[in-house]
């Protein structure tokens, strides 16, 4: 039935445990825990449940080493990818780590004792060495390899592994199997072969033709199996690509589909993740696994040239083909037919033939504005779950600062824009004047460089959350100081949208003596008695921004010229159209 998993067992650490589990979990209350970061927790639910058979635990030093050289453990068993547990100096010495020590592994969400690891050894890697040998290159343009420089700690704790729990999912847990639960799902459908596809992007018609035409030539049942752990930085997030794979399981033949999520993390490791990948399907019980074009790889390098080859990944697989147990399914990229309104691996297209393709790039183009993306490409209902997390410019939120003196006229614009966006109808409007977001986020605030900085900051943190729900948002703090804007908007950009958030910046530049000239309240007048201290323009300083998208001046143009040019900016941007 289910191809039989790598080394002959299923490792599948709580079955094995299960008849001490009580004894374990007392147990793990009593330990030093370690909270596992969103990496270690990925690696460490995969070696739980026997994704990662035959291990049984974090490597130690000896299988490491034997990995990074020659992608075997010291046993001489393929594993191509290192599994390490880096602790700093600190955890060391605070949890009092050494070679026997027994430590609580815990899921840093929720607490939840996950593990008990049985400390082999603690060491240090050589981690110019491990980015050489395992990724290609000591290159920090490699996702991994800026990981293991910049995040991953000093110390690797190798040990074998208990099984408490497994981590908790509150998401797709229907659609989330172990092994063992696929392999039971498999043998009681009786598929007997079972051809594996993994994939950390959305999937559109090249991805289900190609997928079909392996299971065709091959006979065997296609098994969608995407990475929900980590994937590369930047990738589609896994809640919208879920939805896209529920949508396409339902074109294919009846019967021949299923759907499974792997939480992996994944390394971009091109060849060596290729063979990992392998691997890890034969656990899962496929016999068959597709590689494709370019498989996990990370893009370029920092010379601008790709790391692997496009087929290496399929070499290096061939290369291992007897002792892995799992059949390639090799794939080059597959092109549309027009004329024959079919799909065709590139290589197989006569030369002549003309071909149509859309890329990634093109893709999010047309997404952005709205384009429209043909049948040939993809489905319907695909692309109606990309266009939902990722709303075309004219259904996207935005946020517009405008900056200026006391009195600079900026209120007015503000409202007067209010009242324009509200006329246009379909997105919700939300003015943050300078004083109500003073009186209800900031009361507590004085005028202080860093409480001024701090106002600032939560206004940006309100305007992106706004922004993100779909908000056309208009504020009006003065926001004198450079470094303050720089990191509101950074803020806003990068949590204001699902692509990066719209942020303006309006500097309202009505020279002071307008502003002070026109004061009916009279707070400049107090201000110059010294009766408020620090006041912008007076004692303070307002730094006129160099970055603003936009400068009005209301003592040179009405609120309605200001609040025209602003509309003719979003309008520029595709943000707002003309009723
Ligand atoms: S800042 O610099 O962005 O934090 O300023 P903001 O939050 O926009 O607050 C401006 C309002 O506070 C009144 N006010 C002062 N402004 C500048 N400097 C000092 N020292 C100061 N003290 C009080 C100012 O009159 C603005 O009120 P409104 O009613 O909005 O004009």
């Amino acid at each position: 039935m289910a191809n039989s998993p790598h080394g002959g067992v299923l490792k599948d650490l709580h079955v094995r445990d299960a008849p001490i589990k009580q004894q374990l979990v007392a147990e793990s209350e009593q330990l030093v825990d370690l909270r596992l970061t969103e990496r270690q927790l990925c690696d460490l639910e995969l070696i739980l449940n026997g994704g990662f058979s035959p291990l049984e635990g974090f490597m130690g030093k000896e299988d490491y080493e034997s990995v990074v050289e020659t992608l075997r453990l010291a046993n001489g068993a393929l594993f191509p990818m290192p599994i390490t547990l880096d602790v700093s100096q600190e955890q060391i010495d605070s949890l009092k780590l050494a070679e026997g020590a027994r430590v609580t592994l815990r899921d840093s969400r929720d607490e939840a004792p996950l593990a008990i690891l049985t400390v082999s050894s603690i060491y240090k890697p050589n981690k110019a060495n491990e980015a050489e040998k395992v990724f290609g290159a000591d290159d920090k343009a490699h996702p991994a390899v800026s990981y293991l420089h910049n995040t991953v700690k000093d110390f690797y704790v190798g040990g074998t592994v208990q099984a408490v729990n497994a981590p908790e999912h509150y998401d797709y847990v229907e659609l989330r199997y172990t092994p063992a639960e696929l392999r039971a799902y498999f043998n009681k459908l009786s598929w007997s072969r079972v051809v594996a596809f993994q994939t950390r992007n959305p999937m559109h018609r090249a991805h289900r033709e190609l997928t079909v035409r392996a299971a065709r030539q091959q006979r065997a049942n296609v098994l969608v199996h995407p990475v929900v752990g980590l994937t590369k930085p930047g990738d589609v997030d896994h809640f919208t690509r879920v939805r896209v794979y529920e949508a396409i399981i339902r074109t294919y033949p009846k019967g021949m589909a299923a759907l499974a999520l792997l939480p992996l993390a994944m390394r971009m490791g091109g060849p060596r993740e290729a063979v990992w990948h392998a691997i890890i399907r034969k656990n899962f019980g496929a016999t068959h696994f597709i590689v494709g074009r370019d498989h996990a790889g990370p893009g370029k390098n920092s010379q601008g040239k790709d790391f692997y080859g496009p087929y290496d990944a399929q070499e290096l697989v061939t290369q291992y083909k007897d002792e892995l147990g799992i059949e390639m399914v090799p794939f080059q990229m597959m092109s549309y037919i027009p004329d024959q309104d079919i799909y065709q691996p590139v290589d197989e297209i006569p030369k002549g033939t003309v071909t149509a393709d859309i890329s990634g790039t093109e893709l999010r183009r047309r997404l952005k504005t709205g384009a429209a993306i043909p049948d040939w490409f993809s489905y319907e209902a695909v692309v109606k779950v990309l266009r939902e997390s990722y709303p075309a410019k004219s259904r996207q939120g935005f946020t517009i600062i405008l900056s200026g003196y006391v009195n600079s006229g900026a209120n007015a614009i503000a409202k007067a824009l209010e009242s324009q966006f509200q006329q246009q109808a379909g997105r919700s409007v939300s003015l943050l004047l300078g004083d109500t977001i003073r009186s209800e986020l900031s009361a507590e605030l004085g005028f202080a460089p860093e409480e001024r900085h701090k106002n600032l900051q939560r206004l940006a943190f309100v305007a992106a959350e706004l922004s993100r729900a779909g908000a056309a948002v208009i504020a009006t703090p003065i926001a004198p100081y450079d470094h303050s804007r720089k990191a509101a908007k950074a803020h806003i950009v990068q949590n204001g949208g699902a692509g990066g958030g719209n942020f303006f910046l309006v500097h309202v530049a009505t020279p002071l003596e307008h502003c002070e000239k026109t004061d009916r309240r009279g707070v400049y007048a107090r201000a110059r008695a010294g009766q408020i201290k620090g006041f912008t323009g007076i004692d303070d300083k307002y730094e006129i921004p160099e970055d603003a998208d936009l400068v009005v001046d209301l003592s040179k143009q009405t609120v309605l010229t200001a609040v025209q040019q602003i509309i003719l900016m979003l309008e520029s941007q595709g943000l707002i159209g003309f009723a």
